[in-house]
């Protein structure tokens, strides 16, 4: 993918890097070493890399504005970076030096990478995805800038409280932030609320006015990402303050306090981020948010643009805004506004423009997750874009007249859902203004084609194309698993950095005894690792022999956690009763936040802490099995759990899981998948091959038919005497002494809807669990299936995500990038 040679690392050596380090440590932070705290040590290290990072990128604004090439902007309410530190020093091709460096100062890097704590300004996967995005387009040289919102306080963390959920707030920024730098000269103006008057210009034709009722002023915060032997690319935040005139107007103390109040008011916009995935609030700050973000961006954008000498109405031919889910949809309308409004072009050519100029990523296709906001509120908050959406939707509706839809079709595909309270349906409004649509799997773009965008597809089906997601395996791999990293660089070489399909190379060392036994070394290696953390964080001690079951990811009823749970009941009351035989030594580990308001998930964390709770005191399954739940998950945890996990669970119901990422970050680090046929897991299998991919469950379509002939999971139970031990174990009182009514909810939603097919799926995932376990008592049989695994993922890089990005929906050649020395 890379038009670029790569030309090796800036040559910094070990003697440069020390001098710089304790230049850093006494002039930046006023410190000798002597008196210096790891973080000290660690803000002075993050300093001199910094100085690097900074070099490269002014290097890459140049390069960038000379070419004159096409720009991306990528445009996303959410971002989770991970920490910075190491994946910098492997960008730059420094982390060895670095490391004797500081050991000549008798300081140990891990201890300094430990120090991080990364901005948690995301939920989940489309957060990772995006950072994952930025990665890889900084890494091919695509002139690009990844926009969004710099939270104050990012996603909670996350601690257990009598084995309860708690949330504590997440001050990222309480030490400083030496990867960002404030762009005070970088700011623009954004406004809420007021009326609109319709008027005339001198020569006759419509001028709308908008008269907001406040203001607020967003700044730009640009945090450089490198990539791998690249120039790196920026990623633009916005912080909300109060604009200027606010905080001088004050001349006697009442005007004082009212100005700090509105400053206040105005710094609540980008105070924190709303920690719900697939699940929309309708609360009037989030829509803030969103317009906030929206309006500083397209601001920065046409500035650009301008500045380049070049008119409006060649902007699509020099940008493309990529819009990450319908968080940022509201860039439709916005840019109509700033085109028509601000900009007198007439509509016809502006909605050209627009339409020309956005694409839009869908991430999800469960109902419930689909934005919405009512008429009501968008009108309230911003008037003037409620009134272009009604012209969009007016004359995207008389199309559709014109092409003879029924009023029952029409009524469909209305932007404007009209049954109950009135609302904007975001996902029509992003896939009216957008020139491509795009799903994130195989199978998830073509349940948005047939399913849930169906009537669109119809109408515009060349508009509609398939982007399976991909992970930044450097990150993912060569940073957070340097062990296998090193192995399969002895192998093949070092080119699978930049190019991940060369990991084929590995298929014809899983016969070899001796890559083998490294191989299987390397993971036992980073269990003991994990272990070792497991036992700082929880006190439950793992024997690093056990298989290494793992499933984290958000939790989510349809992700099924509690399905990991009846399987652990299972085999716990199998021991009991004397029938363990078939089980071989397990640690399950549990990862994965709970939205502070679903009341289930949280449910469902109790009932794996009561079951840890329970099965790791209990003398006679001692050594057999142990349950953990590891708080706060986060890129940082992950980056410890993926490269020690045996086996990777994505259980999620077949047909709502849009793609998964974790999954790939799994088979990337040797684990074997335990999965449905959702999500990119086809995909995953289909790569591995199905000998190497342990399958169970209903596919979507017996999902769907299941559920159309009447689904009775009450039957299900009745007629599988485990499974009824199972489900009646949850309210016999042995989970939470005596006490039978916590996990009553639980119990009851699974006899009574199971919406998710628990039931329906259990008695294949147990047995195909019983496979797993007789295939990792013969450890020759698992080492060349984890081989064949790693050899195989080539596909799943965000590399060539981002590849098939420029290619079919950009447009955009990547820039040949000269490192700056
Ligand atoms: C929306 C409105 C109001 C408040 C919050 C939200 C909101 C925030 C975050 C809605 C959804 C999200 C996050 C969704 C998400 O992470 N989706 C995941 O995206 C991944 C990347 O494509 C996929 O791999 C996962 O399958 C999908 O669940």
């Amino acid at each position: 993918y890379f038009s670029h040679e790569s030309l090796g690392g800036i040559e910094l050596s070990k003697e440069e890097i020390k001098t710089a380090f304790l230049e850093k440590l006494f002039y930046g932070i006023g410190r000798i070493p002597s008196v210096a705290t790891t973080n000290d040590f660690y803000t002075a290290l993050a300093l001199t890399v910094r100085d690097q990072v900074f070099k490269r990128y002014v290097r890459s604004l140049e390069e960038y504005a000379e070419l004159d090439s096409r720009g991306i902007a990528y445009l996303s309410a959410e971002y989770l970076p991970g920490p910075h530190l190491g994946n910098n020093l492997l960008n730059l091709e420094i982390t060895e030096e670095t490391r004797e460096a500081l050991a000549e100062l008798d300081i140990d890097l891990e201890a300094l990478l430990e120090q991080e704590v990364e901005p948690g300004l995301g939920n989940g996967g489309l957060g990772r995805l995006a950072s994952c995005y930025l990665d890889s387009m900084a890494t091919l040289g695509i002139p690009s800038i990844g926009y969004g919102i710099r939270y104050e306080f990012g996603i909670f963390n996350q601690t257990l409280k009598e084995g309860w959920q708690a949330e504590v707030t997440d001050k990222w920024l309480h030490y400083g932030n030496p990867w960002e730098v404030v762009r005070p000269e970088i700011a623009f103006e954004v406004r809420f609320g007021g009326r609109t008057e319709h008027g005339k210009n001198e020569d006759g034709t419509l001028k709308v006015t908008w008269t907001p009722d406040s203001e607020v002023k967003g700044t730009a915060y640009d945090t450089p990402i490198l990539g791998y032997n690249s120039n790196g690319i920026v990623m633009r935040l916005w912080k909300a303050e109060a604009i200027d005139s606010f905080d001088f107007s004050a001349y006697n103390m009442g005007d004082y306090y009212r100005a700090v109040e509105k400053k206040m008011r105005s710094e609540n916009i980008t105070k924190v981020l709303y920690p719900n995935d697939e699940n929309l609030s309708g609360k009037e700050l989030r829509l803030k948010q969103q317009y906030f973000f929206v309006c500083c961006s397209l601001q920065d954008i046409i500035r650009l643009h301008l500045m380049q000498g070049r008119k409006l109405n060649t902007l699509s031919e020099k940008f493309s805004i990529q819009l990450n889910d319908t968080h940022p949809s509201i860039a439709v309308p916005e840019l109509m506004r700033l085109l028509v409004d601000e900009h007198d072009m007439e509509w016809e050519e502006a909605w050209h423009v627009t339409r020309h100029t956005f694409a839009y990523t869908n991430h999800t296709l469960l109902p419930e997750a689909l934005e919405k906001w009512s008429v009501h509120l968008l009108g309230r908050l911003l008037p003037r874009h409620m009134e272009i959406i009604y012209e969009i939707n007016r004359r995207f509706l008389n199309e559709l007249r014109e092409k003879h839809y029924t009023g029952e079709q029409i009524a469909r595909m209305s932007i404007i859902d009209e049954r109950g309270e009135q609302s904007v349906r975001m996902a029509h409004l992003a896939t009216v203004g957008s020139f491509k649509v795009n799903g994130v799997s195989r199978l998830h773009s073509r349940l948005l084609k047939s399913q849930v965008l169906n009537d669109f597809a119809d109408l515009w089906p060349s508009q509609f194309t398939n982007i399976t997601n991909g992970v930044a395996h450097r990150r993912f791999l060569a940073v957070s698993n340097p062990g296998l990293a090193e192995l399969i660089s002895e192998k093949i070489g070092k080119q699978w950095l930049t190019d991940l399909p060369q990991l084929k190379g590995l298929e014809k060392y899983a016969d070899d005894v001796d890559f083998r036994e490294r191989w299987m070394q390397v993971k036992l290696q980073n269990k003991i690792g994990l272990a070792r953390h497991i036992k700082e964080r929880t006190g439950v001690e793992l024997d690093p022999s056990m298989l290494f079951d793992v499933h984290v990811k958000r939790i989510h009823e349809y992700k099924r956690q509690h399905l990991k749970v009846l399987h652990i009941l299972s085999l716990y009351l199998r021991l009991k009763n004397g029938k363990g035989e078939g089980i071989s030594p397990t640690a399950f580990i549990f990862g994965g936040k709970a939205a502070p308001g679903y009341f289930m998930a949280k449910r469902i964390i109790k009932l794996i802490t009561s079951v840890a709770e329970l099965v790791n005191n209990d003398k006679e399954v001692q050594d057999r099995l142990k349950v953990v739940f590891l708080p706060n998950f986060s890129v940082k945890q992950a980056q410890r759990v993926y490269p020690a996990a045996d086996l990777s669970e994505q259980i999620s119901m077949a047909g709502k899981e849009a793609s998964g990422t974790g999954n790939m970050k799994f088979a990337l680090n040797g684990a074997l998948t335990i999965g449905t046929l959702d999500g990119a897991n086809v995909e995953i299998r289909e790569e591995v091959g199905e000998e190497n991919f342990f399958l169970f469950g209903l596919n979507t379509e017996e999902v769907q038919t299941k559920k159309a002939s009447g689904y009775h999971p009450y039957r299900i139970y009745d007629r599988n005497e485990e499974l009824q031990e199972v489900i009646d174990f949850l309210i016999s009182g042995e989970l939470e002494n005596g006490n039978t009514e916590i996990f009553r909810p639980v119990h009851d939603n699974l006899l009574q809807q199971d919406p998710y097919l628990l039931l329906e799926d259990y008695q294949s995932y147990i047995e195909k669990m019983e496979e797993i376990h007789e295939v990792w008592r013969s450890p020759v049989k698992w080492a060349k299936m984890s081989i064949l695994n790693v050899a195989r993922m080539g596909k799943f890089s965000s590399d060539r995500s981002i590849h098939e990005y420029a290619e079919e929906i950009w447009k955009v050649e990547p820039v040949k990038v000269q490192l700056s020395k």
